[in-house]
């Protein structure tokens, strides 16, 4: 993709406040509060796709790798699709023995970390295995209209938080392509979890030149030893625009 291209892509984001700050806005900024999203000023269009993030029963409490309040999120991921024309889904998709699971390391446990030859590895207690009701998606889930669905971290030896680039940050699942093959030029997040596969999947989607609005209230995050506020400080960064679901018509 040419730099032009990049950078218009980029500024695409900052079409979405419709009507301009007033006065008493423009000063609460310069104090420092951020600009806040007015309510159902994002509208969702032809150039738009929703990407619901792995809403999948390990994540779910109850499941193998339980996310705090997970299940909270389905029927607003369920509203908020209703409203997207194109809606993308993801499944974490692992092979039995994951490189990323614990168990695949002898001595070590479910959430201490190791080096593999990609960088650091979370290591995670085994979940989402291919075919298992684990990795099924919640069965209150009902987006009927997606358009596709993107599986990940099934290579045996590499994980893959993002939806776009697995772990080495260079071998493609085949999203960038279909995203830009379909003209779609922003993407929004939901699902699980926002400081991983939520945020990855975010950062590189600004990497390929999209926008990106992380929608926060039907994210949840796992919060492994501050990784959550890690994650918003690399989106806010890196272009990863925060909004709710009040900010859409919805
Ligand atoms: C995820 C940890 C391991 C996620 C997936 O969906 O955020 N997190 N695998
Ligand atoms: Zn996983």
């Amino acid at each position: 993709m040419s730099t032009n291209r990049r950078q218009f892509l980029s500024g695409a984001v900052g079409g979405i406040v419709t009507a301009g700050p007033t006065a008493g806005t423009r000063r609460a900024w310069a104090q420092g509060a951020s600009p806040k999203i007015q309510p159902g000023k994002v509208k969702p269009g032809g150039r738009d796709v929703l990407l619901v993030v792995d809403v999948q029963n390990d994540f779910i409490p109850g499941g193998a790798l339980p996310v705090k309040e997970g299940n909270l999120v389905v029927p607003l991921v369920n509203q908020i699709a209703a409203g997207f024309e194109h809606v993308i889904m993801t499944q974490d998709w692992h092979t039995p023995g994951h490189i990323s699971f614990a168990s695949a390391h002898p001595g070590k446990k479910p959430f201490e970390t190791t080096k593999l030859a990609y960088g650091t590895q979370v290591l995670w207690p085994d979940h989402c295995v291919q075919g298992t009701a684990g990795a099924d998606f919640h069965k209150d889930l009902k987006i009927p209209h997606a358009e596709l669905v993107i599986r990940k971290g099934y290579r045996k030896q590499m994980d893959s938080y993002s939806a776009f680039f697995e772990a080495d940050g260079k071998s493609t699942t085949g999203l960038s392509g279909y995203v830009r093959d379909r003209g779609f030029r922003r993407v929004f997040l939901v699902g699980l979890a926002t400081d991983f596969c939520v945020c990855w999947s975010a950062l590189d989607a600004r990497k390929v030149g999209l926008g990106a609005l992380v929608v926060e209230d039907p994210c949840r995050g796992i919060d492994a030893d501050g990784s959550l506020a890690k994650a918003w400080d690399q989106m806010t960064k890196a272009g990863v625009k925060r909004i709710r679901s009040a900010d859409l018509p919805v």
